[in-house]
C-alpha cells in the first residue's frame, strides 16, 4: 500500500476544510489532529522546502487552502525561537517535522480585565517528532523556539482561518505590537499541476 504521504494528508486537509472551519466545532480540531498526526514525518516530502536561515526561523508556504486555511512549514536553526505572539481569531495547529520544539505557554492579556506588566507564563511544553499541538488565543499565547544546539528543527503548521499579521508582546511590558507574517519561500504558485491541488 502507498506510503500515507504529505500530499495525501493535504488532500485530505483539503476536504475537512473545503467550507472553512466551522467555529467553536471541538470535532473538526479532533479531525485536523487527526490527520495530522497520521502522517509520518518522512523528510523526502519537505525536505525540497527547507530554508534556513542564520537570522531567524523561515516560513515556507506550501498551500492557501482555497482560502480557508495556510498551510507552511517552519525551519527553526539552533536556538532560533519566536516572540511571544497570539494567532488572531484562528486556530493554529503545529506538527513536529524533525528535531524538536518548546513552547511556552502565556496567559493572553487581551482575554483579562488584568492590568498589564510581566508576561504571565502558564506552561512549558516540548513537542518531539511527530507531535501534533494545537492552540487559540482563548488556551493563551505562546513562544516557540528549538532548544538544541547541534540539531534544527522543522515545523508543519495549519492556520485557519489564515491571517497575514498576529500581536507579538514584550515579556517584562506586556506591550504588544502589530507585525506583519511574511514568507521566505512561496509554492502555492506553482501548485496546480500537483496532485496537492487536486479536488
Ligand atoms: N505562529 C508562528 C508563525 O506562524 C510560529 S509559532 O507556532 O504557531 O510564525
Ligand atoms: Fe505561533
Amino acid at each position: 500500500m502507498a506510503r500515507y504521504d504529505l500530499n495525501a494528508m493535504q488532500l485530505d486537509l483539503r476536504r475537512e476544510l473545503e467550507n472553512g472551519f466551522l467555529e467553536e466545532s471541538e470535532e473538526m480540531v479532533n479531525t485536523i489532529k487527526m490527520i495530522m498526526s497520521n502522517y509520518e514525518s518522512h523528510p523526502k516530502d519537505w525536505e525540497s522546502k527547507e530554508k534556513w536561515s542564520d537570522k531567524k526561523y523561515t516560513r515556507t508556504l506550501l498551500d492557501k487552502g482555497n482560502g480557508h486555511y495556510n498551510l507552511m512549514i517552519l525551519c527553526w536553526n539552533t536556538g532560533q525561537e519566536s516572540p511571544i505572539h497570539n494567532h488572531p481569531k484562528s486556530h493554529c495547529f503545529m506538527k513536529t517535522l524533525k528535531g524538536e520544539v518548546f513552547e511556552e505557554l502565556y496567559e493572553n492579556p487581551d482575554m483579562t480585565s488584568c492590568c498589564g506588566g510581566k508576561m504571565k507564563k502558564i506552561q512549558d511544553r516540548v513537542y518531539t517528532l511527530n507531535d501534533v499541538a494545537h492552540i487559540t488565543d482563548a488556551d493563551g499565547l505562546h513562544r516557540v523556539g528549538n532548544k538544541s544546539h547541534v540539531e534544527g528543527a522543522v515545523t508543519l503548521h495549519l492556520y485557519s482561518p489564515p491571517f497575514s499579521s498576529c500581536k507579538k508582546y514584550d515579556d517584562d511590558t506586556g506591550k504588544s505590537t502589530e507585525v506583519p507574517m511574511g514568507y521566505d519561500q512561496d509554492f502555492t504558485e506553482q501548485c496546480c499541476s500537483r496532485s496537492c491541488c487536486e479536488k
